[in-house]
């Protein structure tokens, strides 16, 4: 039977014996956190996260209703990348702790009820990686594990084999003096690209996977899919060059060509079935709970649906859902909202559950790309949105982007620009400490110094503080999260609408139970509106559930549907009555 007739079957079964088919696969509800760990918390007072940081603070996230947190890499690396270097994939970095720190986290968050996911750098290893100084070597087994070319030789100079330009300016071919060859890196160069054309890269990969799994963590979050392949070499081994983009002019700069022979190849989207092949041979090996696969592409929506799978094969059950993060700005209107969101539930393949992103430690938080005065409201949208929502670390506190100067960065993207240049690339801003109390270095380490410079304004956005103000973004995030649990907002249809350019609504609603509205004001001005003409067969009265600081109404406050009343910038959750 292939996979869609079995679901279907599965699914009618299971309407006859359980309530709801959201009832099935502890991860079609979860709410997944993401955890940089250099910046979680700091155990050894050296100033950078660590493993036993995060065991420590565990039951934060049991208090914030986490069901899965993700691990930004904590594998050996030698650091060009912070961690998406992998050296060794079998073995804990020093700076995060050992193994036996990383198995008591394991065990920790299993009595917490909490799965632990771990970050997966398919595309690359370190170039300190055994792997890799092995194929130098030209060793039998590895020399085909990395992709390597001679170049070619123009007017008696050797140059690299074709046009192709790395993430992080350059070219994508560096020289390596023991093989007298190229080797191939689309990110940085101690990142060296495994060459997924050889079988034996993608055994290993399986058994990276497989070790990980047993010791107890419930999946891998796939780094950077898109780059995981290049275009197959021609009969004589070349590469062909990547085409212009006209609208750019720095020949170093990523973005002067466009990348149809190093991103999206088509057999990407196989590479994900086959691990999601792994992540099911598990499952059997071992029962218990589903393990899952979330991957991180960004491309055309089209391309993206076909990481959940095909008719015939599972791929991710969680294909990151960037449309928001990606799209949204200060000045996007109700409609704009609406669509992103559409354009996801639409085009999402039956059977499959939505997710919704909307921060991680590439990008610009919230607070900062969307206005500080919305974060309630993002947070509401992403928490009453169906399927699953996914929180960077520090957005449930309103976190903003720190301003890091020239001289403190670290980030390897902006350490390779300029002066002038580096604050638009680095991502540092969204990495700094996160602030727990407002102790010195906002409770983060107990030493005297910090990996990147802790936020200015940590004394007024710090866990400690903002549990005890009843609106603080935290109360709000932990009220959001509790909503969720009602069998509505798991379960629940959803009607999303924008009601005029400055609304937009989300109505969840389940035969027998409440229905839930989240109505959010994106715009500046003061607009009274009318759900029930909206979604007809409202209840005429509806009541206040979750509330902002900016809400002039408070929690069970009541009001008429035709007439509900929001500020600048307002949103709040309501429930029929
Ligand atoms: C599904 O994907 C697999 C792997 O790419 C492929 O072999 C198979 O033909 C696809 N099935 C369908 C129905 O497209
Ligand atoms: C968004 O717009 C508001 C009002 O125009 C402005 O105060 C705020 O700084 C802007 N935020 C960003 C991130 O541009
Ligand atoms: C949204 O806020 C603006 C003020 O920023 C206000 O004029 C408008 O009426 C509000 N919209 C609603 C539906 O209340
Ligand atoms: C595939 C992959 O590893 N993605 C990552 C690739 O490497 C760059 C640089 O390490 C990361 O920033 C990506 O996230």
């Amino acid at each position: 039977m292939h996979g869609v007739s079995k679901l279907l079957a599965l699914c009618s079964l299971l309407a006859l014996a359980l309530p709801a088919l959201a009832e099935v696969g502890w991860w079609r509800t979860a709410q997944f956190y993401q955890i940089y760990p250099r910046s979680f918390k700091d155990s050894d007072g050296d100033g950078v996260g660590d493993l036993n940081g995060i065991t420590q603070q565990l039951p934060y996230l049991k208090e914030i209703g986490v069901t899965a947190t993700w691990l930004s890499p904590i594998f050996t690396s030698p650091m060009a990348d912070f961690g998406y270097d992998v050296a060794n994939f079998f073995e804990i970095d020093s700076t995060f702790g050992t193994m036996e720190d990383f198995e008591a986290l394991l065990q920790r968050a299993q009595q917490l009820g909490i799965k632990i996911i771990l970050d997966f750098v398919p595309n690359h290893s370190s170039d300190e990686c055994e792997w890799f100084k092995r194929s130098a070597a030209g060793d039998e087994e590895y020399k085909d594990f990395y992709v390597w070319h001679t170049g070619k030789v123009v007017n008696g100079i050797r140059e690299p084999p074709n046009n192709w330009i790395s993430v992080f300016r350059g070219s994508q071919w560096t020289w390596n003096d023991e093989r007298q060859a190229y080797y191939l890196h689309q990110f940085h160069h101690k990142q060296p690209d495994f060459n997924y054309r050889n079988p034996k890269v993608i055994e290993a990969m399986k058994d990276v996977l497989r070790f990980w799994l047993r010791k107890g963590v419930y999946g891998f979050r796939v780094d950077a899919v898109p780059h995981v392949y290049e275009v197959e070499a021609d009969e004589n081994g070349d590469f062909p060059d990547e085409p212009r983009n006209e609208w750019n002019n720095d020949p170093e700069d990523y973005g002067y060509l466009d990348h149809i022979y190093t991103t999206h190849q088509p057999e990407t989207i196989e590479l994900v079935y086959i691990f999601r092949e792994i992540m099911e041979e598990i499952d059997a090996e071992l029962g218990g709970d589903d393990r899952v696969l979330l991957t991180e592409a960004y491309g055309p929506l089209d391309v993206l649906m076909q990481y959940y799978g095909n008719e015939t094969a599972r791929g991710s059950q969680i294909p990151f859902n960037f449309e928001l993060l990606s799209n949204l700005n200060n000045n996007s209107n109700a409609y704009h909202y609406s669509e992103l969101i559409h354009n996801w539930l639409d085009k999402m393949p039956e059977g499959q559950v939505a997710n919704w992103v909307l921060g991680n430690h590439d990008q610009s938080r919230i607070g900062s790309r969307l206005g500080a005065d919305r974060i309630d409201a993002i947070n509401m949208m992403l928490l009453t949105l169906p399927g699953i929502s996914v929180t960077y670390q520090g957005e449930e506190l309103g976190m903003t982007d720190v301003f890091i100067s020239w001289e403190d960065t670290v980030d390897p993207q902006a350490c390779q620009s300029n002066e002038e240049e580096f604050a638009h690339l680095s991502r540092d801003p969204v990495r700094t400490p996160f602030q727990w109390s407002d102790e010195a270095n906002a409770g983060f380490t107990s030493g005297p110094n910090t990996w990147l410079p802790v936020a200015t304004d940590f004394n007024l956005v710090n866990v400690k503080r903002e549990r005890s103000i009843p609106l603080s973004h935290l109360n709000i995030y932990k009220q959001l999260r509790s909503l969720r649990d009602e069998p509505t907002l798991k379960q629940g249809d959803v009607d999303v609408t924008a009601i005029s350019p400055n609304v937009l609504a989300i109505k969840r609603s389940l035969s027998g139970y409440s229905s839930y509205i989240t109505v959010i004001n994106v715009s500046d001005d003061v607009e009274t509106v009318s759900l029930d003409s909206v979604f007809p067969l409202l209840s005429t009265k509806l009541r206040y559930v979750v509330v902002s600081d900016k809400s002039i109404r408070r929690t069970n406050d009541e009001t008429f549907a035709n007439s509900v009343l929001l500020l600048p910038k307002e949103a709040v959750v309501l429930s029929t009555i």
